[in-house]
């Protein structure tokens, strides 16, 4: 800062420290009290609530502690009248001496809840559930990092029923903790409050370091000024100053005391502005970032304001629990194109539960980043489809350019001791670009595809920097052991790597590498379906009349031998006509990747097998093959897999593949369908239990398909047992957890 520039920080704050009237909202946790371990240790001492009473004793001078905690507990600590308390968020407040209640809700749903809350604290040793008068809080801040996720998920299902149950409540998250509380009210509401307690012309200095306090800070005036006391150097935020922690605050407190009571200004540390661009929405501390290519739950909404949230599941579902309990965000694209002339724009999106940072393509990229080199290159070549591969310096250079582009905006959201988590093919060389930004804290990979072998790897030209990028990876993760090995063998043929079971070594660095399969969360595909719901499916199953359901579900990808599963399909009806008027099979197809050519060429050569199959075998009351391109709610889905005799799951190749699980986890085990499995699916590793079959194999296939019909009930019951047991003990949950545990421990 230059002589002038210091001179003019000095005087603002002089100017604003002796403004009359003066009304100074103050937050107290994390800003005029330090943080303790439970939320009980922490209380104002002595030195902090006699510098509130002088303050609220100065003439031309309004305070107010503006609080989550309980009106009582404010009370106790502030009993002089004339300081103003806020306590529950603004639910509560004392004017001058009486309290005032600002809502008038019925208490007993939130007890309900409370005890709900605490018998299941009870289970998670750490965990606290705070009661206050109209709102509940569990803790979690105290729970071991790795049962975070567990608790979450459990939790979140009982504050989910409650809140569709109770719409005047709302969920709000803060640093390891999470609140319900009365949807109306927000600290916000202490600002206007404020200003009329303090008169015309007031100026208002909100202090704060929580979430809750950037709703106090959106709420003021240009003439006010808002401090926000810095958790971490990630945190963004609406406030135009800060300090760093309740030291500061009180110093500041004190400097504005003895400014206006006339004594000689202390020598204090003044609140250090901050630069611009400050956040224009409100994010919070990031112990964590994702970045995938998509974020998975946002979809475009037309004729509306932007994104929003659709629950679509997937990958966040697996996810959100582990960002929800670290205070997490994730980073992905939009799904909105701009043309290559405009700038991209980035933004924020927090939807209550947690932050999501988005950022817009430019059409070129989409082109030659997203359709080009992902998916025209890396998707085909992992999957070992190398006559699909196609190769161009374009798709490389646009895959470098992106790489690029999407750290910056990363390197916004976390500082640079922050964890990240990067998923997929198309982020291989994430690491690698942040490193060169300075990014010192750990960086994991998830690869959700297969990893191909040595010789197939090799065609692609640039090889070795892939390879060489990924090295700068703390933790890669791959879903089978399989994968792995092929992963080792071409850095062990590609790179002067060294290379031990787990572990590589290559310019000085370590990445560690492991399987770790990814897991569904099988609760979910047994909820009760919605009466309409089951209406819609209802009709479907009435369609095949007394047919038994064979039923297969994939996005629309020539990865998924949906070809190859139709013939077969056929044939089983040639080789067993038996079967003819018996066994219908529905086909759901997402439509995926539409405006790719061979993805719209898949989906010819489908329609005119199933027109074929139909066309041969079909007969006035019976539809041997129906095929859906289009996609189904997740609750359809589980009904149908639910009605599905066999789920039919064969991929030619396959990462995963969670419709094999989900499958399993939706059957009713007292007569559960049989999996039949590709054994060319990551999910054939642990599911062995399933029938498994060669795709390539039409005739084989046939017979394993007439196999599984005729499974009984006793065999049909101890395979699913078996399989669900799996499924369950190797959840989403566990999952992420375990990627996020084994990434902290890499360092
Ligand atoms: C990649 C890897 C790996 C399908 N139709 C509808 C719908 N779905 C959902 C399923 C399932 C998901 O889509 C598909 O997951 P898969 O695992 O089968 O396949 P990919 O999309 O290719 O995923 C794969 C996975 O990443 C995770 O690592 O398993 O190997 O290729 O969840 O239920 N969902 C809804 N409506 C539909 O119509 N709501």
């Amino acid at each position: 800062m230059t002589q002038d520039a210091r001179m003019d920080h000095v005087e603002h704050w002089m100017a604003i420290a002796r403004h009359t009237p003066l009304g100074i909202l103050c937050d107290l946790d994390g800003t005029l009290v330090p943080f303790a371990s439970a939320p009980e240790e922490a209380r104002p001492d002595h030195d902090a609530v006699s510098l509130i009473e002088d303050l609220a004793a100065l003439p031309g001078v309004v305070v107010a502690i503006v609080s989550g905690r309980p009106a009582e507990w404010l009370e106790r600590f502030f009993p002089t009248p004339s300081i103003r308390l806020v306590a529950e968020h603004g639910a509560m407040r004392r004017g001058a001496g009486a309290w005032e209640n600002v809502l008038n809700l019925d208490p007993t749903p939130l007890a309900a809840l409370a005890e709900e809350l605490v018998t299941l604290a009870a289970r998670h040793p750490g965990s606290v559930i705070e009661r206050k008068g109209t709102t509940v809080a569990l803790h979690y801040r105290n729970v071991r990092r790795g049962r975070r996720g567990e608790l979450i998920v459990e939790a979140y299902g009982i504050i989910d029923r409650f809140l569709t149950r109770q719409p005047a409540y709302e969920r709000l998250e803060g640093i390891l903790v999470t609140e319900i509380r009365p949807a109306s009210v927000k600290k916000s509401s202490a600002v206007p409050w404020m200003r009329e307690i303090a008169g015309p012309g007031a100026r208002l200095i909100a202090i704060g370091d929580d979430v809750t306090d950037e709703h106090m800070f959106q709420a003021l005036a240009p003439q006010d000024e808002s401090i926000v006391v810095r958790v971490t150097e990630t945190r963004r935020t609406f406030a135009r100053w800060e300090l760093e922690n309740p030291n500061e605050v009180r110093a500041v407190l004190r400097y504005i005391h003895a400014m206006r009571a006339g004594h000689s200004p202390p020598s204090t540390t003044l609140p250090r502005e901050i630069a611009p661009p400050r956040s224009p929405q409100i994010t919070f501390d990031h112990e964590l970032l994702v970045v995938s290519n998509r974020l998975p739950d946002f979809r475009q909404v037309e004729g509306e304001e932007g994104l929003r949230r659709k629950n679509v599941g997937g990958l966040v579902s697996a996810l959100e629990p582990a960002l929800r309990a670290r205070g997490g965000m994730w980073l992905g694209w939009s799904g909105r194109t701009v043309p290559d002339a405009e700038s991209v724009a980035n933004g924020v999106i927090d939807d209550g539960t947690a932050q999501f940072a988005w950022l817009d393509y430019k059409e070129a990229w989409y082109q030659n980043y997203y359709s080009g080199f992902c998916n025209g290159t890396l998707w085909p070549l992992f999957h070992s489809f190398p006559s699909r591969v196609s190769l161009s310096d374009k798709g490389w250079n646009a895959y470098r350019e992106v790489h690029e582009v999407i750290a910056d905006v990363a390197s916004e959201h976390v500082g640079r001791r922050g964890m990240i988590w990067a998923h997929d093919y198309h982020l291989l060389l994430f690491a690698h670009v942040m490193r060169q930004k300075g990014h010192n804290g750990p960086i994991g990979h998830f690869l959700h595809i297969p990893f191909p072998s040595p010789d197939i790897f090799s065609m692609l030209p640039w090889a070795g920097e892939v390879l060489d990028a990924l090295l700068d990876f703390d933790l890669l993760g791959f879903h089978t052991q399989g994968f792995v090995a092929n992963f080792l063998a071409c850095v062990s043929s590609l790179l002067p790597a060294r290379v031990t079971d787990d572990v590589i070594s290559h310019r000085g660095r370590f990445t560690h590498v492991t399987a770790m399969p990814i897991g569904i969360l099988p609760a979910t595909f047994q909820e009760p379906p919605e009466p309409a719901i089951v209406e819609e499916i209802e009709g479907l199953m009435r369609s095949l009349g007394e047919s038994r359901l064979v039923l297969g579900v994939d996005r629309l990808d020539y990865t998924k031998g949906i070809p190859e599963r139709l013939l077969a399909f056929g044939r089983l009806l040639e080789m067993f006509p038996d079967w003819r008027g018996k066994v219908s099979l529905i086909q759901i197809s997402v439509p995926s990747r539409a405006d790719v050519p061979l993805y719209a060429e898949q989906r010819a050569t489908i329609e005119s097998i199933v027109g074929r199959v139909n066309g041969e075998f079909g007969e006035a009351a019976w539809v041997p093959i129906r095929y859906l391109y289009r996609s189904y709610s997740k609750a359809q889905l589980s009904q149908l897999y639910r009605a599905a005799s066999v789920g039919y799951v064969t991929p030619l190749r396959d990462g995963m593949n969670l419709v094999a699980k989900e499958y399993v986890a939706a059957q009713d085990p007292e007569s559960p369908g049989v999996l039949l499995l590709s054994q060319f699916a990551g999910a054939a590793v642990e599911m062995r239990e399933a029938i498994l079959t060669n795709p390539h194999h039409t005739d084989g296939m046939a017979r394993d398909l007439d196999r599984s019909l005729r499974i009984d009930l006793k065999e049909r019951k101890a395979r699913h047992a078996k399989l669900l047991a799996s499924v369950q003990r190797s959840n989403a949950v566990t999952w992420a957890e375990g990627f996020l545990d084994a990434l902290s421990a890499c360092r």
